[in-house]
């Protein structure tokens, strides 16, 4: 297949970029972050998404190397995003079961010289739990070093609650799925409620993705969310979006 035969020469080509999706606090709505999602520019088929080449690239082992990229990218590009501000990055449950994964983020944060707090990293339910005390140690390591940590997707892997206690989080990214049904019943907005109480008794906060209509923003206001991201707000778009033009030059 295509894909995996051309994708090793994609990194060497300098074919990745990371558009960024800022992520809102639901109160004021001022931008706090920004997610980095990747896109393959591949010189003679355009712009390939992530789901056509990230799963090829897990098979593979590549995502490795793409994933090391993308740390080192994201870091970089978070020099030049407000002080103020985080960059979340996707993190592969193949790069969070690599025995290297602490000391690629350690030497993406030193190379770069970004403070630790301003990187997020995203990690999913699945990920964590194909080997709960590997998973407990890495995150623990991770989060010993300041970076934030992020369960993506939350509400539609194995949430199993009694082992979700034992890891170290910050943040729990509610799923679009859930934002989807807000506006057809009531009963979505109590399961939102519900992981909002959850979350804050572990300590975590909660974004809502995928949050396309002011209604959707009100209703997640109401269920305590703290922050949202989603079309309504903004797309993913490359870091010049997000830079002045002197601030890119730098
Ligand atoms: O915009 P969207 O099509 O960007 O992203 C689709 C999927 O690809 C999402 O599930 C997202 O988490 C994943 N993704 C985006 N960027 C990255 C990345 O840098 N690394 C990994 N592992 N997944 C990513
Ligand atoms: O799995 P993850 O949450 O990392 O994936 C984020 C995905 O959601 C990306 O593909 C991104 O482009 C997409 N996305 C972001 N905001 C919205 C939105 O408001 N609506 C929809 N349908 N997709 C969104
Ligand atoms: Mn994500
Ligand atoms: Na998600």
């Amino acid at each position: 297949h295509w894909v995996e035969s051309e994708l090793t020469d994609a990194i060497d080509r300098g074919d990745f970029v990371l558009y960024y999706q800022p992520q809102l606090s639901l109160e004021g709505e001022r931008i706090v972050g920004y997610e980095a999602l990747i896109r393959w520019q591949h010189p003679q088929r355009g712009i390939i998404p992530p789901n056509e080449f990230i799963p090829v690239a897990e098979e593979s082992g590549m995502i490795l190397q793409i994933g090391k990229w993308a740390l080192h990218q994201g870091c970089h590009d978070a020099r030049l995003l407000p002080d103020d501000t985080y960059v979340a990055i996707n993190l592969s449950p193949v790069q969070f079961s690599d025995r290297n994964l602490t000391d690629t983020v350690r030497q993406a944060l030193e190379e770069s010289g970004l403070p630790a707090h301003r990187l997020e990293l995203e990690i999913t339910e699945t990920a964590m739990t194909m080997d709960r005390i590997e998973a407990r140690k890495v995150m623990a390591a991770l989060a010993d070093m300041g970076v934030q940590i992020a369960i993506d997707d939350f509400g539609t892997g194995y949430s199993n609650l009694s082992y979700l206690m034992d890891f170290t989080f910050h943040k729990l990214k509610i799923d679009r799925s859930f934002v989807c049904r807000l506006q057809d019943d009531d009963t979505t907005g109590a399961v939102i409620s519900t992981i909002v109480g959850l979350s804050r008794a572990l300590g975590a906060e909660t974004l809502a993705e995928g949050v396309e209509t002011a209604d959707q923003a009100t209703l997640l206001r109401a269920a305590g969310c703290d922050s949202v991201q989603g079309f309504h707000y903004a797309r993913p778009a490359p870091l010049s979006t997000f830079v002045s033009a002197n601030d890119a030059d730098a």
